[in-house]
């Protein structure tokens, strides 16, 4: 029965990828339609926003409210205390350079319900809590480190022969065949610790209208599927993470005060959405987030919400198809996302080559959330203009672009780490 299910879901997938296809892509500045950006500091009834504590109080929550009512859908609130059991521990790990730990995290109050798995390497020489990445990977936390020690991931995987999986599961040959993107042992080095965990633990990334995953457990009394204004995947990927967070606030290892959520291409429209909500996380990382992650709507550059509604029709909430070509309607654009970080330090990168992402798109949400941290009384952004190639702006605002293709390299890493360690504060 799931396995009809699945074909089916998988056929509709080719589907609205076809469909997609369709839609025609902007690419030359030119072409850009004009548009005016809703401004972060002027409220919905027209007040103008002149005090940290007027933000506070009203103009955060209304936004915040319209991202989640019209954008990514609204996510259950978590209630309880999250249940958790470490299933392995190694303090001589990685010959010696880590401990690691591998953790149930229960995503309902429930045993027997949805869990998902945290991997974590902390440094072993560490005097205390340390600084840590908690982030999200597409094929399960074997893949980002060829440690044999690191359990098989057990759930539903995208089929890629590249990446060693068959028959939508993990094989023994994915074993750290992401290990490009994580270079474990250099984090270490630098004194953070980095959790993973796999995306798919939470929600299988496939449009199934939401029966698996964490959906159906937070649907009220005779409730088939999310509604309109609730959360769509990239939504419970969010949440996922806080969940997270709130194992990571218990572990003895993790410096809770300072933990940066970080993510790629759809993972970093999850990871900002994350930092957006959820002030726990002190520092925010989105790599090559693009549409519905760091890239102005409005341009409809490379990737437009049409485009990425017919694609991913389960990533956002059913609200969000009513702004397909259709932007100026909305009352927010992603810079406003950005805003919503604020006074806390978010970092946007970019890759040259990845103008699906819409680089430059990118770089205007950052640059146009500049007003919120300055009301804040924090340094926003230290650009006027878009940064050359490898000149990363490391203010609270940050943002980079590197030559090359979208991707997440260990350079971006080097960068990364940086970028935290200016804005960790003990
Ligand atoms: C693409 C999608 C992007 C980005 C990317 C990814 O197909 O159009 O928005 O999310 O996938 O996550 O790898």
């Amino acid at each position: 029965m799931f396995h009809r299910f699945l074909v089916l879901s998988l056929v509709l997938m080719y589907c609205n990828m076809t469909e997609a296809q369709k839609i025609p892509t902007i690419y030359e500045e030119e072409n850009v339609p004009k548009y005016t950006l809703p401004d972060p500091l002027i409220a919905e009834d027209g007040t103008p926003i002149k005090t940290a504590k007027q933000w506070i109080n009203q103009r955060r929550p209304e936004i915040l409210k319209i991202f989640e009512e019209q954008v990514y859908g609204r996510a259950p609130e978590f209630k309880g205390e999250i249940q958790f059991k470490v299933l392995e521990e190694d303090k001589n790990a990685l010959g010696g350079k880590a401990i690691r730990k591998q953790v149930k995290v229960q995503l309902t109050n429930k045993a027997d319900g949805p869990s998902m798995e945290l991997l974590i390497y902390s440094p072993k020489n560490a005097k205390g809590p340390v600084p840590t990445f908690l982030t999200l990977n597409f094929y399960g936390n074997h893949t980002i480190h060829t440690d044999p020690a690191i359990h098989l991931s057990e759930s539903w995987v995208r089929n890629n022969s590249a990446k060693g999986t068959k028959d939508n599961r993990a094989t023994e040959k994915s074993r750290g065949a992401s290990a490009e993107r994580w270079p474990v042992e250099r984090i270490l080095e630098r004194g953070f610790a980095i959790v993973a965990i796999y995306y798919g633990d939470i929600d299988p990334d496939f449009d199934d209208d939401f029966q698996n995953g964490v959906h159906p457990h937070y649907l009220s009394e005779g409730q088939k599927k999310p509604g309109p204004d609730q959360w769509g995947s990239i939504s419970a990927w969010a949440w996922g993470l806080s969940r997270a967070m709130d194992y990571l606030e218990k572990d003895s290892l993790v410096d809770p005060n300072r933990v940066a959520v970080m993510g790629h291409s759809r993972l970093g429209k999850t990871s900002i959405w994350a930092g957006a909500q959820d002030t726990r996380f002190k520092v925010t990382i989105c790599n090559n987030s693009g549409c519905g992650g760091a890239a102005l709507n409005r341009r409809r550059f490379g990737e437009s919400v049409r485009r990425i509604n017919t694609s991913f029709p389960h990533w956002f909430c059913d609200n969000y198809v009513q702004y397909n070509d259709n932007e100026g309607d909305l009352a927010v654009d992603q810079h406003m996302l950005v805003s919503l970080i604020a006074p806390r330090a978010i970092l946007i990168c970019s890759a040259e080559e990845d103008r699906w992402a819409d680089p430059k798109g990118e770089f205007l949400s950052a640059f146009h959330a500049d007003s919120v941290y300055r009301l804040l009384g924090v340094e926003g952004i230290a650009a006027k203009e878009m940064p050359g190639l490898d000149q990363p702006v490391m203010s609270p605002i940050g943002y980079k672009i590197r030559p090359g293709k979208h991707n997440v390299l260990a350079s971006d890493w080097e960068v990364y780490m940086d970028f935290a360690n200016k804005h960790f504060t003990k």
